[in-house]
């Protein structure tokens, strides 16, 4: 364990604190460096950041038997410019909308094979993975497909110019969702958790995660790769060209995320929710509306603050939700 004068495991220590098995793969010799340099993701792509981090912890997990079915997005786009790749893995780009059906077919392959060593994982965008491919995903769940599906949660369909997608806060100006008219931005509406309907499926393992907490990340990814069946990621991931935010905020936006409350992180086993990571230091949710030009509308008319005040409601409703204050699991 770390000495007592220091915090660790948070953005102001880093690994080198930490004893050696409760570092993060970035101080590991043995990582693999799936998503390679030379890609051509935005500066502070937080969806860069989450996926490299969370496949070197599945090849890690699995010793290195790994593929990956990936949907069109960014993700795909930025890191494979035909003929070119940054993947350091077997990797297959799928459609847009069938990245899970595409895993459970390999997946289903490999179990024909014999080769139970070789594990799978499936990922997107959230447009590719709350609205297009939502019934392939939802089929794989139904099946408990030995696969882990791993949603980079942007908040918009950022590849194709930052349209509006079921994971779209509301007020959040897109292209689709103008911050003009008598409602700017996205509308007001009843959302759509993913998580939560993964864990309606009563899969074994479904967790949040984000890449203000890398450990976090990689323990969840570690945790899911133990499991047999179909599986579920959820990760938040800042986006500065789609966000309007600096590219040097990309990790200080995902902790507001969850300190706010806006992003809940949790796991669940079988449907049940098992544990809740709890809020450090609370923040209103203009600590991390304001930084992000999506939102500027929101602090320039009285009408914009009596929607920060719709979206501190929410933020409140998860902490109450989730248990987010309170001591205890979960
Ligand atoms: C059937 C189909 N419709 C539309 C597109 C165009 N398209 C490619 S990527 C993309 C948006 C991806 O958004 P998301 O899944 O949220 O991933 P991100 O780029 O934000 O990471 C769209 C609309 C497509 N490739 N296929
Ligand atoms: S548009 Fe957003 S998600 Fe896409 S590469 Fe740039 S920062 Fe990453």
């Amino acid at each position: 364990m770390s000495g007592p004068f220091y915090q660790t495991g948070t953005f102001t220590v880093g690994n080198r604190l930490l004893a050696a098995e409760e570092r993060s793969v970035q101080a590991n010799m043995r990582r693999t460096n799936s998503l390679n340099s030379g890609h051509r993701a935005c500066q502070g792509c937080g969806e860069a950041l989450g996926a490299r981090y969370a496949i070197d912890a599945a090849m890690e997990a699995t010793n290195r038997q790994l593929i990956a079915a990936n949907a069109t997005g960014c993700l795909e786009v930025f890191s494979t410019p035909y003929p070119e790749t940054s993947w350091q893995i077997p990797w297959i780009h799928s459609l847009f909308g069938n990245a899970a059906a595409v895993a459970s077919g390999v997946a289903a392959a490999m179990r024909i094979k014999g080769r139970t060593d070789v594990r799978v994982i499936a990922q997107g965008g959230d447009g590719g993975t709350t609205d297009i491919g939502f019934g392939c995903l939802s089929g794989m769940f139904e099946r408990n497909d030995d696969v882990l599906y791993i949603c980079y949660d942007n908040e918009a369909y950022m590849n194709t110019g930052v349209q509006r997608s079921s994971a779209t806060p509301p007020a959040a100006r897109t292209a689709t969702t103008p911050a003009m008219g008598a409602e700017p931005g996205n509308v007001f509406g009843t959302g759509k958790s993913v998580p939560k309907i993964a864990m309606a499926h009563n899969i074994p393992y479904v967790a949040t995660a984000t890449v203000a907490d890398l450990h976090d990340l990689e323990r969840k990814v570690v945790k899911a790769m133990g499991f047999h069946g179909a599986r579920y990621l959820h990760i938040h991931v800042p986006c500065p060209l789609g966000w309007g935010s600096a590219s040097n905020d990309t990790i200080r936006l995902a902790r507001l995320a969850v300190e706010c409350g806006l992003f809940p992180v949790f796991e669940a086993e079988h449907g049940i929710v098992t544990g809740s990571r709890k809020i450090r230091r609370r923040v209103p949710v203009e600590d991390y509306l304001k930084p992000q030009r999506r939102f500027a509308h929101l602090f320039a008319t009285e009408e914009g603050h009596q929607r920060l005040k719709k979206l501190q409601a929410l933020a409140d409703h998860n902490i109450a939700e989730y248990r987010l204050l309170e001591d205890g699991e979960p």
